[in-house]
This record gives C-alpha cells, sequence and structure tokens, in this order.
C-alpha cells in the first residue's frame, strides 16, 4: 500500500494540533490540553478506490527548535500550511516555514497546501481570505478554509490533497512505469527479430559459401551464431 508522509507546519496555537485531532479522532477539544503521543499517526484511506496509508506528523512544541525541523520536514509528500485568521503574525510568518520547508526537502514530488484556520472565529479576522488565496497562489499551493470545530471541513482537505498527490504523481509514476516497460518489452523482440534475420541471411550465406568447406569451419559457424543468437535458440545451421 501507498504511504505518504504528510506534515502540518505552521505557528504555535494556529491549530495544527486539533486539525488532526478533529480527522483522526473525529472531535474538538476546545481549550483541553490535547496530547497526542506521538509525532506521527498513521490513518488509511481509499481515495478513488486506491488504498492509501497516511503518516500524519505533527509539530508539538518545537516550532521554533527550527533545528528539530529538518528530519521532521524530509522526504514530505504533502505539506499542509496552517495559519490562524485571528492572528496577525501567524499569516505573516507563514512564508518563513515555507522556505525552510523547501530548503529542507530533497524531495521534489510535494503537494502543498494553504489553510486559513478558526474560520469560525471570522468576527476577529486579522486576515482577509483574499490574502490567504494570493499567498497560495503564489507558491502554487491550494487554499482552503477550516475550522478544527467542523469533521466533515477537515476531512475534505486532507482528502483533497491526498487525491492532487496521487493525481498529480501516482498516475503519471504508472504511465511512465508502464511506457518503460513497454519500450523494454518491444526492444527485445526487436534483438529477437534482428538476431533471427541475421542467423537467416548467415545460414543461407553459409549454406552456399560454405558448402565444400569442412566440418570444422561449420561449426566455427554454428559457435558464431550461437553467440550471435544469445537467448534465440529456434535457429539451425543445416
Ligand atoms: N475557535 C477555534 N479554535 C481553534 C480552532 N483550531 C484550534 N483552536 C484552538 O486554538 C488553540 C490552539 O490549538 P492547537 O491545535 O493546540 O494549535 P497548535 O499549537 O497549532 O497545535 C486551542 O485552544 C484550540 O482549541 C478552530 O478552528 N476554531
Ligand atoms: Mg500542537
Amino acid at each position: 500500500m501507498k504511504k505518504l508522509k504528510f506534515v502540518i507546519i505552521g505557528e504555535t496555537q494556529v491549530g495544527k494540533t486539533s486539525l488532526i485531532n478533529q480527522y483522526l479522532n473525529n472531535q474538538f477539544e476546545g481549550d483541553y490540553l490535547m496530547t497526542i503521543g506521538n509525532d506521527k499517526t498513521t490513518k488509511e484511506i481509499t481515495i478513488d478506490e486506491k488504498k492509501v496509508t497516511l503518516e500524519i506528523w505533527d509539530t508539538i512544541g518545537h516550532e521554533t527548535l527550527r533545528a528539530a525541523n529538518k528530519i521532521f520536514m524530509k522526504n514530505t509528500n504533502i505539506a499542509l500550511m496552517v495559519y490562524d485568521i485571528t492572528n496577525r503574525d501567524s499569516f505573516d510568518n507563514l512564508n518563513q516555514f515555507y522556505k525552510e520547508f523547501i530548503s529542507n526537502n530533497t524531495e521534489n514530488k510535494m503537494i502543498i497546501g494553504v489553510t486559513a484556520n478558526k474560520s469560525d472565529l471570522y468576527e476577529n479576522a486579522e486576515v482577509t481570505k483574499e490574502e490567504g488565496e494570493d499567498y497560495a497562489n503564489k507558491i502554487k499551493a491550494s487554499f482552503f478554509e477550516s475550522t478544527a470545530t467542523d469533521h466533515e471541513n477537515v476531512e475534505n482537505i486532507f482528502n483533497e490533497l491526498t487525491k492532487a498527490y496521487i493525481n498529480k504523481f501516482e498516475s503519471k509514476e504508472k504511465q511512465i512505469n508502464n511506457n518503460i516497460k513497454n519500450k523494454n518489452i518491444e526492444n527485445k523482440s526487436n534483438k529477437l527479430i534482428e538476431n533471427k534475420e541475421n542467423n537467416k541471411g548467415f545460414s543461407k550465406k553459409t549454406k552456399k559459401e560454405n558448402k565444400n568447406k569442412s566440418d570444422k569451419q561449420l561449426n566455427e559457424g554454428q559457435a558464431e551464431l550461437d553467440h550471435d543468437a544469445g537467448n534465440y535458440t529456434s535457429c539451425t545451421i543445416i
């Protein structure tokens, strides 16, 4: 089964853990202290009849310890960048996360999403939707609005990004692999035909020219043919 590394990045308190908690456990814990024991949790999902294991990485308390993020960010397939619409700084700092993320990530097969979280608190918004969209466009990321209070909304983001990854990379990968396979088969059969032709030509020639030649010479011809024919064994000198 395909495993995809899905990481959530953004300032502290923007709702990263809450989004994961809503997605995995179908709950929003308000102001309770939330603990998800591990840095990563896995969830199996089916997207377009394809089973995928998402390995979801949360940043727990080391958002500012940038060095620790290197391992965290490496080999990411899908990155969800989160800001809090009621916190201007969390939006303004997003690009720092992005730059760091890109520089720490050698995996070029990657899908990025930006989500404007806490959309339920729109009365207190310090960032407009347009600003969020503009930024997402600038870095070629998909844009979402989210609230960790709503399951469907959160599930949709994880599904959409996974789908985007599969559509962008998996189908292409499959196509390329198939092309390589077909090319190999084509090359092999061309080689076989070529060998057969060579052998035929050589056979006739050998037959004509070597009519009066000794057995020894014929044996040499056979050896040469065997060598040329490689795996092609149905060709013999008469
Ligand atoms: N109203 C509202 N509060 C949220 C939302 N997401 C997170 N919170 C609250 O914001 C605080 C920080 O959330 P948390 O998930 O711990 O943020 P993290 O530090 O980015 O992991 C908590 O008190 C959450 O209950 C949301 O969508 N709407
Ligand atoms: Mg957290």
